[in-house]
């Protein structure tokens, strides 16, 4: 079945471009974060137009800069800007200090403030004014993730129609905890305004559902499969389970490139005779850094062979600075950290390489390359690209990856990746050791299987997956979804 070529938008609370302010005024460079890793390159390829706010800036200065950015991207860029009271309450407020913690479970770090949520219905009503104004109808609109759930809400109430898709980039609760958000009806109802709506996971998808069952009785759910129809007041509503995932092509390629080889070469030279362990997160604390650190610290302590032998590469990337509890975060990650150097550190061998900074692509390529060993260990994740990433990056296939069961992508890698339950200080602990056993032969059987299934199911396939789950006929019209269900089976076993 062939796509029809309509104008793809994406709708997103950021543009996939960040500022910062030079000699000669503002820099556009290319953003980070999944969402873009991820979409960037399927725009690249087949253009279309991004809507989203650009961050800081002045609104005349950016005009004139997205111009130029977006002929060199390939397709369109259109800014929706915010005020300072919107970013505070609704990004902030709303987005970070409510969905985002309340999504991964941490419930207790919810600050349910209800200007949070009216700066949220005015910000989404925003983007969807924009959404009616640069769009036509012929166009789909994909909105994407927990910041913008209610534009399909406001397009309606604009009276402006357009084929519209959503997609969760975050877990969706389950029940007990989705319960305790305030305007939990108000999400839900939302949420039925979009035609077709798409999780990471059939568990993602299964706690929607059930939430729907709870506060919807009256709901009907039909189909089986990676889409199911929910039907209510008269409407019809598909709904997915879409693991994302990365430009598995691209990865390979340019891991393999003259440039990256030899940062490879250089940081195994300044490490040698031992495995390297590598830690890659954006500084959040749903990303189980602490806990990772305390899990080296107990391997360290039992398993005396890994003394000068094994060395943890932990790179963090700055993420949301300004707000205290990352800040609290930080100073205990360089606690810890300064903590196990200094209990260990013998002459010529130091534990834990700790880089605090963004790495550019050909870095952050030879550090994927270079590892042996991946240790992926988020508390909760929607997906986790970085552990696609490390896959793709492993030309050699030798590397092991160590992931937490509560990632989204442990739904395709748990039968060949050292699964762990990532708050289990001596269960990582062991699996680290269990990594840094393993035989040569097991490893590259492992890895090879894991990157077949990243390749197969590369960005280019979800883009698919999900344009076609909204414009097929019916329910039975999902071939490219071809034995997608076994491989989700660890599913029903968390
Ligand atoms: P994130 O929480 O941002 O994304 P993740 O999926 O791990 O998490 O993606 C991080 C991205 O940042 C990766 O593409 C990685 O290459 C990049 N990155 C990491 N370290 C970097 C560094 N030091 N320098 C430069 N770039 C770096 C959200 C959800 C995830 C979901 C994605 C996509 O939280 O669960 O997988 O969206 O849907």
């Amino acid at each position: 079945m062939n796509v029809p070529e309509t104008r793809l938008v994406a709708v997103s609370n950021r543009l996939p471009i960040a500022l910062s302010r030079g000699q000669d005024g503002w820099e556009i460079k290319p953003g980070s974060g999944g969402l873009v890793t991820a979409l960037a390159p399927v725009f690249r390829d087949r253009g279309g137009l991004w809507i989203g706010w650009p961050g800081g800036a002045d609104e005349d200065e950016l005009k004139t800069l997205l111009r130029p950015a977006s002929q060199e991207a390939g397709y369109e860029l259109h800014p929706v800007f915010l005020s300072e009271e919107e970013v505070r309450d609704y990004y902030h407020g709303f987005a970070n200090e409510i969905i985002w913690p309340l999504f991964h479970d941490l419930q207790t770090r919810c600050n349910f403030r209800p200007s949070y949520w009216y700066q949220y219905l005015k910000v989404n009503r925003k983007f969807a004014e924009a959404v009616g104004f640069h769009t036509r109808e012929s166009d789909y609109v994909w909105v994407h993730d927990y910041h913008l759930m209610h534009v399909a809400h406001f397009l309606r109430e604009l009276g402006v129609q357009r084929k519209r898709g959503f997609f969760l980039h975050i877990p969706f609760p389950p029940v007990d905890i989705f319960l305790k958000l305030p305007w939990r009806t108000h999400i839900l109802k939302a949420l039925l305004e979009y035609e077709l709506v798409g999780f990471q996971t059939l568990r993602d998808r299964r706690h929607f559902v059930q939430c729907l069952q709870h506060l919807r009785p009256e709901i009907r759910v039909s189909g089986r499969g990676p889409v199911i129809l929910v039907r209510v007041g008269g409407k019809e509503v598909r709904v997915g389970a879409f693991p994302i995932s990365i430009d598995f092509a691209g990865f390979a390629r340019d891991a393999d490139a003259r440039l990256v080889a030899d940062a490879a070469w250089y940081i195994h030279e300044a490490l040698p005779e031992r495995q390297i362990i590598l830690g890659v997160d954006r500084l959040d604390y749903t990303k189980g850094i602490p806990e990772r650190l305390e899990a080296y610290r107990d391997a360290l302590q039992r398993f005396p062979d890994l003394r000068g032998r094994t060395t943890l590469v932990q790179v963090v990337v700055p993420s949301r600075v300004g707000v205290g509890e990352y800040q609290a975060l930080l100073a205990e990650i360089e606690r810890l950290v300064g903590q196990i150097n200094g209990q260990f550190t013998i002459s010529g061998w130091v534990p834990i390489h700790y880089l605090y900074r963004s790495l550019d692509r050909k870095e952050l390529l030879a550090y994927y390359r270079v590892s042996e060993i991946a240790l992926i260990t988020p508390l909760k994740d929607g997906m986790n690209l970085v552990a696609k990433e490390y896959c793709a990056c492993s030309l050699d296939g030798n590397g092991v990856m160590i992931l937490s069961e509560f990632a989204g992508v442990a739904a395709q890698l748990h039968r060949w990746a050292i699964m762990v339950n990532p708050y289990d200080v001596e269960g990582v602990s062991n699996a680290i050791y269990r990594a840094y056993s393993m035989p040569h032969e097991e490893r590259v059987s492992r890895m090879r299987r894991m990157r077949n299934m990243v390749r197969r199911r590369d960005i280019f396939w979800w883009v698919n997956a999900f344009l076609q789950s909204a414009q097929a006929s019916g329910l039975h019209d999902f071939r490219f979804f071809e034995d997608y269900i076994p491989e989700l089976s660890f599913e029903s076993e968390v």
